[in-house]
């Protein structure tokens, strides 16, 4: 009886893993930029149905043939494949041509000299902001000086699982390392949230419930939109919102690491980075 019964599971194991949950979607659009060595290019592309609005990002594909032949402009028919854990494009079709129109995102706002919106170079402070929690507490950045912070930029309704969500497995992976190594004891995580018209705390609360975030190391952040934007930005992350919708979002992805003093030292750009990368990074600030 004992015997079948391991039996049983380990096919119903097997079963689960031979059929990952799978979604496929129509994506067409057209070719923005191609970063071949990446395996990725960035798509200005119409709603996808039951996924996400139009919008313009970047997507993945496995096979390199699929965009070998392509440049800016070409509009193209592609399928969309999600997964739990990875989204990449299967199929991809040249269909046509069009010029590439101006991009969409305001840039009056955009970096200029002494703005106070300038990119943050390492070893320069961290501005303070004000934000509220997950608990609905009111919390300044500065009050994480003294722990050295490693923090993201999200927002919980991303459809992409290779996006916001991936930055939150990365975070939620790093919490037994860096409970386990005496050195990282310090460190803390703070996850930004830029939708904050969604992502009220009660919403942050349980997005960290179900990440099994640590309270205690963890910290989930929104606040108004306007400071959101303006902190996010000295990190180089770009939100452009849907006029018709401010939901509909259009993001990059940056994660930073600030000392316990306060100063930036490092910042990750997109979704290439890796949990131990960061906390071989991590070892060595603490370290010096
Ligand atoms: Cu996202």
């Amino acid at each position: 009886m004992r015997v079948s019964l391991v039996f049983i599971l380990a096919i119903i194991a097997a079963a689960c893993r031979n059929q990952p949950a799978e979604r496929s979607y129509t994506l067409q659009g057209q070719v923005q930029s191609i970063e071949a060595p990446h395996k990725q290019l960035t798509i200005k592309h119409e709603e996808i149905k039951g996924l996400m609005p139009a919008m313009t990002m970047p997507y993945n594909v496995r096979d390199e043939k699929l965009i070998a032949d392509l440049k800016p402009g070409d509009l193209i028919n592609a399928t969309l494949i999600i997964e739990s854990n990875d989204a990449y494009l299967r199929t991809l079709k040249k269909v046509g041509e069009a010029p590439l129109e101006k991009p969409p995102v305001d840039q009056t706002i955009g970096p200029t000299a002494r703005s106070g919106f300038e990119l943050l170079e390492p070893g320069e402070p961290v501005p303070d902001a004000k934000f509220v929690d997950q608990d609905g507490k009111k919390r300044s950045f500065k009050s994480f000086h003294g722990s050295p912070v490693v923090m993201t930029f999200i927002y919980t309704r991303c459809p992409l699982p290779t996006f916001c969500p991936l930055m939150d497995r990365h975070f939620a992976a790093m919490q037994k390392p860096l409970k386990e190594d005496p050195a990282l004891k310090s460190v803390h995580l703070v996850t930004v949230s830029f939708d904050p018209k969604t992502d009220t705390p009660p919403v942050l609360k349980k997005h960290a419930k179900e990440l099994m975030a640590d309270p205690s190391r963890w910290t989930f952040l929104t606040g108004d939109r306007d400071d959101v934007d303006q902190f996010a930005m000295r990190f180089g992350v770009s939100i452009a919102r849907a006029m018709n919708d401010p939901r509909d979002i259009t993001h990059n992805l940056r994660t930073a690491i600030v000392d316990a003093d306060g100063k930036l030292v490092k910042v990750y750009t997109g979704n290439d980075w890796s949990p131990e990368q960061v906390l071989a990074d991590l070892r060595l600030i603490v370290g010096s």
